[in-house]
């Protein structure tokens, strides 16, 4: 009845709360060693809050709850989820991926979080949807960042409906078995593994379906640079530095850098017939 609904509404039952750390899908072992979780959580590229790897500390700042989602464009109905709602939504697990920054740093990590195919599930994109669009949260309250003129905020990135329903694509919630936090894009990230850093978005707010692809963030300030696709590719040099090979974070290793972060056997169908596109940019 209503009195027992609003009593459930009022006090979260354990058995909805999502696992803190769900288990490990063994599909995706990175064969190398997983970066130091200290690492991983202090040297971070947040623009928002800083252009020096020295994000931590203003990032705790950002309220990470309440954390709204919004879903519109081309959807069957534009609306809002709260995270809490989101998770427990989603079959939840934990994969350990690596991530090669465009700045040729690498690090391997265990996120937890759910394909992003669910996400576009939750969304539910109309006929005629080609992309999907995900927007990060703007607090200018507890972000300096914001401040920079020279940036178009907020920070936008976007994929292919194909991408992001193929089956690497992840969203994050939390990584090494504890809630994400602040610097690593909390409350709920994109991760990309294919592709550059870049790509993978951090703290989103907003996800748009739509037909028109996106220009993104780095797109957008420089398009020679940074470019939509920016799958990772050794033979294809940064206008200022090679990309064929990466430092391993916490390490003074550098290793050879693999064609889509090595990860081709799952993405490198996506882009069959898409040659003419600067896929590696
Ligand atoms: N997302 C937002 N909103 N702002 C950013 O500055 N940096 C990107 C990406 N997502 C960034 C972002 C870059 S360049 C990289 S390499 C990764 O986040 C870094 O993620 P990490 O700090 O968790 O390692
Ligand atoms: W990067």
């Amino acid at each position: 009845g209503l009195a027992a609904g609003f009593a459930l509404a009022g006090a979260a039952r354990a058995e909805d709360a999502p696992p803190a750390a769900p288990a490990r899908n063994p599909r995706y072992e990175p064969g190398r060693a997983v970066t130091g979780e200290r690492e991983a959580t202090t040297y971070n590229n947040f623009y928002e809050f800083n252009t020096s790897k020295d994000v931590v500390r203003q990032a705790q700042r950002m309220p990470l709850r309440p954390w709204t989602v919004r879903f519109d464009g081309m959807v069957e109905r534009p609306r809002e989820m709260g995270i809490e709602d989101i998770l427990r939504a989603v079959p939840q697990e934990e994969r350990v991926y690596r991530h090669r920054c465009v700045e040729a740093w690498a690090m391997t990590v265990p996120w937890s979080g759910f394909a992003l195919s669910e996400l576009v599930k939750l969304a539910a994109p109309t006929a005629g949807a080609r992309y999907v669009v995900f927007e990060t949260a703007q607090l200018p309250a507890v972000m300096p960042g914001l401040r920079a003129p020279f940036y178009s905020w907020p920070y936008v990135e976007g994929l292919t409906l194909a991408e992001a329903n193929n089956e690497l694509a992840f969203v994050a919630t939390g990584l090494y078995g504890r809630p994400l936090l602040a610097q690593n894009g909390a409350s709920i990230r994109l991760v990309t593994p294919w592709k550059y850093g870049f790509k993978s978005i951090k703290s989103i707010v907003r996800v748009t379906l739509t037909d028109r692809r996106p220009t993104s963030f780095w797109e957008g300030i420089q398009p020679q640079e940074y470019g939509f696709w920016a799958n990772v590719n050794p033979a294809v040099p940064h206008p200022r530095w090679s990309q064929a090979s990466e430092r391993l974070l916490g390490t003074s290793e550098r290793v050879p850098t693999q064609l889509y972060n090595g990860y081709g056997e799952f993405v490198a169908g996506l882009y069959t017939g898409l040659q003419n596109e600067r896929l590696f940019v």
